[in-house]
């Protein structure tokens, strides 16, 4: 982790990774939407300054307590509904909410997605193009015997099929574990941005994934790119939670240095020219490119060999952050996120 502010941005909205231990202060003419803060607590509220912040539990010795802010130039309206708290400036939307415990989360995490696609309805942000999805022992087993993840994914993939026309709406998202129990929850939407969901064409598309993974498959997109409205650049691509799976298949179980090669190399792969160009972007991008790098290591020994690899493939000044986290798979060591910002910042 940098010491100093790392930024991405789309145009209006921009992610900054930073340290814990001081109180954040928004650059002159800027609004904190919203916060996200890996540190020793699972939580969802609003801020005493009013913005919604998100705690999730995944402080451990050797790796990386840091907060995501993001910030927006229009000052945002806060509020509470069903559970979820949420701040939007016009044109962007932050949402959070907490599921506590229970035995079984499938019907619990379909509500608090159904409420959540309420809610865009009734403040007028209909484009998703981030998620994540914090699960307190995600590769344990619920009150039935079902894994924990797959028990979220099955109320998950309910609320979306009702979404829009299903998997065109499924956005690029992170689901991943924390320490503790329950599923801490947090979402980006906009107004007049244009919206482009990515796969990848070395992965099979998670929402087609066959049924040895969990009754219901996973509702996400391998990335999403966000054009703000009126823009004539290239936008930011949000890529989601990332890691060694080749066509639907785990790959290099047990093997944490071969996994974050493919890791590495899926990355690289879904923001290379060939395959954006298949989803009709005109610009490719590297791994050098990317910014506000969080990276979920299961084991702590494996720390220092996840750094290392990093640290070779990403950009000296990117921002990255290393999170103790279990991954959705018992056989993933790791799982690696980030942004491309827009290049016109
Ligand atoms: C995978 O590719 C790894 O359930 O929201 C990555 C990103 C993963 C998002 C989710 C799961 C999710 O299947 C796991």
């Amino acid at each position: 982790m940098r010491t100093d502010t790392d930024r991405a941005s789309a145009r209006g909205l921009r992610s900054e990774l930073r340290g814990l231990g001081t109180d954040y202060a928004a650059p002159e003419g800027r609004h904190v939407l919203g916060a996200m803060t890996f540190g020793t607590r699972s939580f969802a509220a609003l801020h005493p300054d009013g913005h919604p912040e998100l705690g999730i539990r995944t402080a451990s010795p050797g790796f990386d307590t840091v907060q995501e802010v993001w910030t927006t130039d229009s000052r945002p309206e806060h509020g509470t509904d069903h559970g979820l708290a949420f701040a939007h400036d016009g044109e962007y939307l932050y949402c959070i909410g907490h599921i506590p415990e229970f035995g079984v989360y499938q019907h619990h995490s379909r509500s608090a997605y159904e409420s959540a696609f309420r809610l865009i309805d009734e403040l007028g942000y209909p484009h998703i193009f981030r998620m994540w999805n914090f699960v307190g022992a995600i590769n344990g087993n619920n009150a039935e015997g079902v894994e924990i993840y797959r028990d979220f994914v099955a109320g998950r993939a309910e609320a979306f099929a009702s979404y829009g026309d299903g998997t065109g709406r499924m956005p690029a998202a992170t689901g991943i574990g924390m320490h503790g129990t329950g599923i801490g929850f947090a979402f980006l939407a906009c107004r007049s941005g244009a919206v482009r969901h990515i796969e990848n064409h070395r992965q099979t598309p998670a929402y087609h994934y066959p049924q040895e993974y969990g009754p219901k498959p996973p509702s996400f997109a391998r990335a999403t790119r966000l054009l703000p409205g009126s823009a004539e650049d290239r936008g930011t691509l949000f890529v989601s939670g990332t890691a060694s799976i080749l066509g639907h298949e785990t790959v290099h179980a047990g093997d944490v240095d071969q996994q974050c090669k493919v890791t590495l190399e899926n990355i690289a792969e879904l923001i290379g020219s060939a395959n954006l160009s298949r989803s009709g972007l005109d610009h490719g991008y590297e791994l050098t490119d990317l910014d506000s790098l969080k990276v979920y290591v299961r084991h702590p020994e494996h720390l220092p060999i996840v750094r290392a690899k990093c640290a070779e493939a990403f950009s000296a000044r990117a921002g990255i952050a290393y999170l103790h986290a279990d991954v959705c798979r018992s056989d993933l060591l790791v799982e690696i996120e980030g942004i491309v910002p827009d290049p016109t910042w």
